[in-house]
């Protein structure tokens, strides 16, 4: 994206995957958000300290999974355990909720409470937003996306393991807060203060404001973005509010020159109970090399959906299955 805004001239075409727009003031702050959530419903280990992992077991987070499948798979036409229609999804986790005591069944209160907030986005104290909202992607309960390993982590201790933990926690404190602030905490960050302390950083590195790409597009240059749907980290939905943002600028002209791809249950940029291989790079050589714009590009299954394929397909159309023939192959779904 920086190159498509200060260096239009270097690139004939540019795959921008689950850009980091806001890697500090936007996406730290959303680590923070979810931490805490998380933790404030942590139950404690040995020492009495809580143990962040532990806020949501994996069966709780297939829960999750089974709630969203539920009440979204089939609303693109077919229950294959692809929620590809995200705009129809308004899945609340409170449907999960016990009525009692928690059981392998239903979720406890407080967990339904720490998901709303985490699907909600990260606000201050005035409802502000200060990050975006996220889909409810199937994705995010599935195993073998890595949103455990994100913002839960494996460790059965107080010393969580989570990337937004150990990997955030740091660059928030030496490098995205001017002056640097060792003192600075992922699970204390105060959503009223902390973040014009991100100012400096966000004004030199933050990519989401520029729509209106004026040398790039002058240039013909093409650009093709792509993000998992469960993506824990850069969410869906700042994608999404870009690329309308872009459209409004840009109107009927947009899809000449900007695409975007959602591609469902897909982790960040890759992995995840999603069809996430495909050649995103032949479909820009097409775009920029022979003038043919991607009207859909096949996605093959890895290691959920082996041998399955599906057409990925340009924002705002999603892949709706036919109704009939083989609901494995790309063929029977069409981009609506
Ligand atoms: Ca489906």
């Amino acid at each position: 994206m920086m190159f498509t805004q200060r260096f239009p001239s270097y690139f004939d075409g540019v795959i921008a995957i689950a850009p980091a727009m806001r890697v500090s003031k936007g996406a730290t702050i959303a680590a923070a958000w979810d931490t805490q959530a998380l933790q404030a419903i942590a139950p404690p280990g040995a020492d009495g300290q809580p143990v962040l992992s532990q806020a949501l077991s994996n069966d709780d987070l297939g829960l999750l999974r089974k709630g969203i499948l539920e009440a979204c798979d089939a609303q693109d036409g077919l229950a294959d355990g692809l929620v590809s229609n995200p705009a129809a999804c308004k899945f609340d986790p409170k449907a999960l909720q016990c009525t009692g005591a928690k059981t392998a069944e239903c979720l406890s209160a407080a967990q339904v409470g720490a998901l709303q907030k985490i699907f909600g986005g990260a606000r201050n104290s005035a409802g502000q937003p200060l990050y975006f909202t996220r889909p409810r992607d199937a994705g995010i309960g599935h195993p073998a996306n890595d949103w455990r390993a994100w913002k839960l982590g494996t460790s059965t201790t107080a010393q969580a393991n989570s990337r937004h933990v150990f990997l955030m926690q740091d660059a928030l404190q030496g490098y995205f807060v001017t002056p640097p602030d060792r003192s600075l905490s992922i699970y204390r960050f105060d959503f009223d203060r902390d973040p014009a302390r991100m100012d400096a950083h966000a004004w030199i590195f933050n990519t989401g404001d520029d729509v209106k790409l004026a040398g790039y597009k002058a240039r013909g240059g093409k650009l093709l973005f792509a993000h998992g749907l469960a993506d824990p980290i850069f969410s869906p939905d700042e994608m999404v509010d870009y690329y309308q943002r872009l459209s409004r600028e840009h109107g009927a002209a947009t899809p000449d020159f900007a695409r975007l791809f959602l591609i469902p249950g897909m982790a960040h940029c890759q992995g995840g109970a999603a069809t996430d291989s495909w050649d995103g790079l032949g479909a820009l050589v097409d775009w920029v090399e022979k003038g043919q714009a991607p009207q859909r590009i096949v996605a093959s299954g890895t290691t959920v959906f082996p041998g399955r394929t599906r057409p990925l397909c340009p924002y705002p159309q999603y892949a709706h299955y036919n109704g009939s023939g083989d609901p494995e192959k790309a063929e029977n779904f069409s981009c609506r």
